[in-house]
């Protein structure tokens, strides 16, 4: 099966080592054609992350948003503020930083932030970016051209603004990019050395099976009520019928969490609080209860996995002399040891699907959170059975939702890296004589970076890190170009990411709004919301359900252009052989959309007559207005993961290098790192409940939060359904507030030695105490002295990697003090304009 998921995410993230082949190389049959004009009053079908939309617009305005089908009774929030997302704190024109307009060679780089922009024409901002990129590269080379640019951008796999921006650095002559991502850094790293694949992003044990046979399930450190909102390409929203038919199932629930989630809520479930950070200590206690009361599956522990009696001699402490059995765990973790007992009884005796989030693996030592849970699951031997073992991605982009049967659509990708010289295209890939290049190609493999490590490289060029059993020196980062992200707000510990931020000559960031990082650049081009432009997505990134088209809505605002636009007109600067190769002979957006929609249609077309969802032609679907809708096949909806391993482990062996699930893992022992040993491991987190002092007594969490996409959505209206005295909210459990005479609607300054930001209390039962939460995503919004007065989580978190290994992000790993702030309330600018002149 084509994973489309991993495909996108992988062409998306692919670096400047990108020979993928080009789509369509075909003549254009001219669909930019095809276009029925814009609708000015009617009703539009499009996509976004958080679901398929209908449109009504009314005078070439969008008066109404709402989802295409009602799947669930609940209602998705984020579906009814596209008008928002058209006309409010958008960038409109071109902008150039007041300073760097005078002087890019002496750009002062400290003012950036707080300097003035200049309006300048389009034609004025395409040849300064282009002056300047030229100059940086031979000046200073290549690798000192950043184009990692992380983000979650708009659905659309035409728009796509990472994989054009990679795609413009590429025939341009290459850049330095960004390895991994900010969901799942550490398990994406460590599993493939545990089961053989990243598993985080495969497809899940169908919800069919579930239904059927679990008797538990165990919802682990998720809120997929919350990140079901969401997916990667647009929401198919199955997922979320999903947990409804749960709820009205006999299945019991239990949500280990140290918030009691809206999904816990919703369910009814059985609620279980560790302390921040240290699951893998309960799960350890769990093992240890079971091998005492001899419940476990030796069979299985023989058949299919290999280390498991190294991991044993741990826990028994036969090489440090802790045991670590339900005591030790009860004392780290803090849940009590008759629940440890119990919990562990209850997965051994009944069929139990554990469905655990990403959250507990964005910490530090977060590699082993995942790792620990396999292990669990192993001894419990359910893995690969229809209603018991594990599942990592429940909680994300509809997994476990029966995938479909149907066509799969194409997308733009990073093209070819080329060399530009006199407005000539050369074709790297072509020309491997070029030794120059192809020792170049070498050093750009080694210089790209985890990419939560991005302001460490900024600050430290040179420096070499180890990860995954590489060494990886940082390059010298002179000119950044970001679009479809926002650094400024996900990247953790703000004000040290400020600094690194300073340090490049150029920074240019494509976006539709004015956001931090919009505002921290030097120039700044204004792009088009996926409502004003032509694009295509499939729904459901497991599902492969739909082909929705994305028919622009109302006309871009102001001066505002596609990313393709911009990135064609820049590549027309450099030559016509240049704009010939991102173009692909000059095609337009709607002739792209239309090979991609071939590709799927082509796909379809072969598997016979007798397929019971034939597409049509382009036209005909664009003309139509409609998603196409697939169906699941047999297949999906009975299926279960790591079945065929079951089966047969030599003839279905995972790809790890035993061929087992690997409890012990050889190569990591070789690595001889100390922040990730050879087996599971409890590593104290270096901030946490067990080391937390007077000043510093609180946890903090930074979920996702339900009511944006990270930080997308939070300058809508919908900002005002969830602020408090208009700031970010801050769960506390109501003891802690009366503890500390604070109370609910107040405003308080959350600290650490990182930073400080303002945040509007929430009292609630549902967090454990010594536990607070400020969601990700909100806008950044310094004062003077660099107080957060808006309550941007990452101002308080730590930059620091989860380990050698994986160089994961710890977002959810810190301790913070709060006091309630007494002074009159700054006034909130993370929405307005910046100063311009
Ligand atoms: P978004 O808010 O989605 O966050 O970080 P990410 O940067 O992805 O930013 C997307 C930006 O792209 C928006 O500013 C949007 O306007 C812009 N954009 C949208 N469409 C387009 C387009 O077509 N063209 C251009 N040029 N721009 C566009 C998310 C990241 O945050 C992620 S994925 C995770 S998992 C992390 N999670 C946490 C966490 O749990 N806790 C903390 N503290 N921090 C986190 N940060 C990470």
């Amino acid at each position: 099966m084509l994973d489309r998921r991993n495909f996108l995410k992988a062409s998306a993230s692919l670096s400047a080592l990108s020979f993928m082949p080009t789509f369509g190389m075909t003549k254009s049959i001219e669909a930019s054609k095809v276009s029925l004009g814009i609708v000015k009053n009617g009703e539009i079908v499009t996509a976004a992350h958080w679901g398929i939309l209908k449109l009504t617009i009314k005078d070439g305005k969008v008066i109404k948003s709402e989802p295409w089908e009602k799947i669930t009774k609940m209602d998705n929030p984020l579906q009814h503020y596209t008008s928002d997302l058209i006309y409010k704190s958008r960038i409109k024109y071109p902008y150039v930083r007041k300073s760097y307009l005078e002087n890019p060679d002496d750009p002062k780089r400290e003012l950036r932030g707080k300097d003035e922009f200049v309006r300048v024409s389009y034609k004025e901002a395409l040849n300064l970016i282009a002056k300047e990129l030229k100059k940086t590269r031979e000046q200073k080379g290549i690798s000192s051209v950043f184009g990692g640019s992380y983000g979650w951008k708009s659905s659309g796999n035409m728009q796509n603004s990472r994989t054009l921006l990679h795609r413009f650095l590429n025939v341009t002559g290459g850049f330095v990019g960004a390895s991994g991502d900010y969901s799942t850094g550490a398990s994406q790293i460590i599993m493939p050395y545990v089961v053989g694949s990243i598993e985080v992003y495969e497809q899940q044990t169908s919800w069919e099976n579930i239904l059927k046979y679990s008797k538990y399930v165990v919802i682990w450190g998720a809120d997929p009520l919350t990140t079901l909102r969401i997916a990667w390409t647009s929401n198919d929203q199955r997922g979320l019928a999903y947990f409804e038919k749960l709820r009205e199932s006999k299945i019991k629930v239990i949500c280990i969490d140290p918030i009691r989630t809206d999904t816990a809520k919703f369910l009814n479930a059985k609620w279980i609080s560790p302390r921040p950070n240290t699951d893998v200590a309960l799960m350890m206690g769990m093992a240890s209860h079971l091998i005492s009361k001899n419940k476990v599956n030796y069979m299985f522990l023989e058949n299919y996995t290999t280390g498991f009696n190294q991991f044993k001699d741990y826990l028994e402490g036969k090489n440090d002399g802790i045991k670590k059995d339900v005591k030790w765990a009860s004392k780290i973790c803090g849940v009590n040891e008759k629940t440890i007992k119990e919990l562990a009884e209850t997965f051994y005796d009944n069929p139990t699907m554990i469905m655990s989030g990403w959250g507990m693996q964005r910490a530090h030592h977060g590699e082993q959170p995942h790792w620990m849970l396999v292990t669990l699951c192993s001894i419990l031997g359910q893995i690969g059975t229809k209603g018991g073992g594990f599942g990592l991605s429940y909680h994300y982009s509809n997994g476990g939702v029966p995938t479909c049967k149907g066509g799969v659509i194409g997308g733009i990708n990073a093209g070819e890296i080329g060399i530009w010289k006199n407005g000539k295209f050369k074709s790297l890939a072509k020309s491997k004589e070029d030794l120059n290049s192809a020792e170049w190609l070498q050093n750009t493999a080694s210089l790209s970076f985890p990419v939560a490590r991005i302001a460490d490289a900024l600050l430290n060029p040179g420096k070499t890190i180890d990860h995954n059993g590489a060494k990886i020196t940082y390059p010298d980062i002179d000119f950044i170009y970001w679009v479809g992200g926002n650094p400024l707000v996900h990247h953790q510990d703000t004000n040290t990411n400020v600094k690194a931020w300073k340090k490049p000559r150029t920074i240019v960031v494509n976006e539709i709004y004015w956001t931090p990082t919009a505002k921290m650049a030097d120039i700044v081009m204004p792009v088009t919301s996926s409502y004003e432009r032509d694009d295509i997505t499939m729904s459901g990134d497991y599902s492969n359900m739909h082909i929705v088209p994305m028919k622009q809505a109302v006309l871009p605002v102001e001066e505002s252009k596609d990313d393709y636009e911009i990135f064609s007109d820049l590549c027309r600067i450099y030559g016509k052989d240049v704009f010939n190769a991102y173009t692909q002979n000059g095609k337009k957006a709607k002739d792209l959309i239309k090979d991609y929609y071939n590709i799927a249609l082509k796909q379809v077309k072969n598997y016979g007559e007798a397929f019971n969802t034939p597409m049509p032609s382009f036209e005909e679907f664009w003309a139509k207005n409609e998603p196409i809708v697939f169906e699941p096949t047999n297949e999906s909806l009975e299926y279960v993961r790591f079945s065929e391993f079951i089966e047969d482990p030599i003839l279905n062996a995972l790809g790890t290098p035993s061929g087992l699930i690997e409890i012990y893992s050889k190569t990591i022992e070789n690595y001889n790192y100390d922040d990730c040993k050879a087996h599971p491991t409890w590593f104290e987190p270096i901030e946490w409940l067990g080391n937390a002092t007077k000043k510093m007594p609180f946890h903090l969490i930074t979920s996702h939060p339900s009511k944006r996409l990270h930080s997308q959505l939070c300058h809508t209206d919908l900002r005002k359904k969830y602020t408090i005295q208009e700031r970010e909210p801050l769960l506390m459990n109501f003891k802690d507030a009366k503890k500390f005479g604070i109370k609910n609607g107040d405003v308080v300054r959350v600290f650490n030695q990182r930073g400080e930001i303002l945040a509007g209390v929430l009292v609630s039962k549902d967090i454990m105490q010594g536990v607070v939460r400020i969601c990700e995503g909100g806008w950044y919004d310094p004062d003077e002295n660099g107080l957060c007065k808006y309550g941007s989580a990452n101002v308080l978190t730590l930059d620091l990697p989860t380990s050698k290994l994986a160089n994961g992000n710890i977002s959810h790993t810190g301790l913070v003090g709060i006091e309630k702030f007494n002074k009159s309330l700054p006034e909130i600018t993370a929405f307005s304009i910046p100063k311009i002149v």
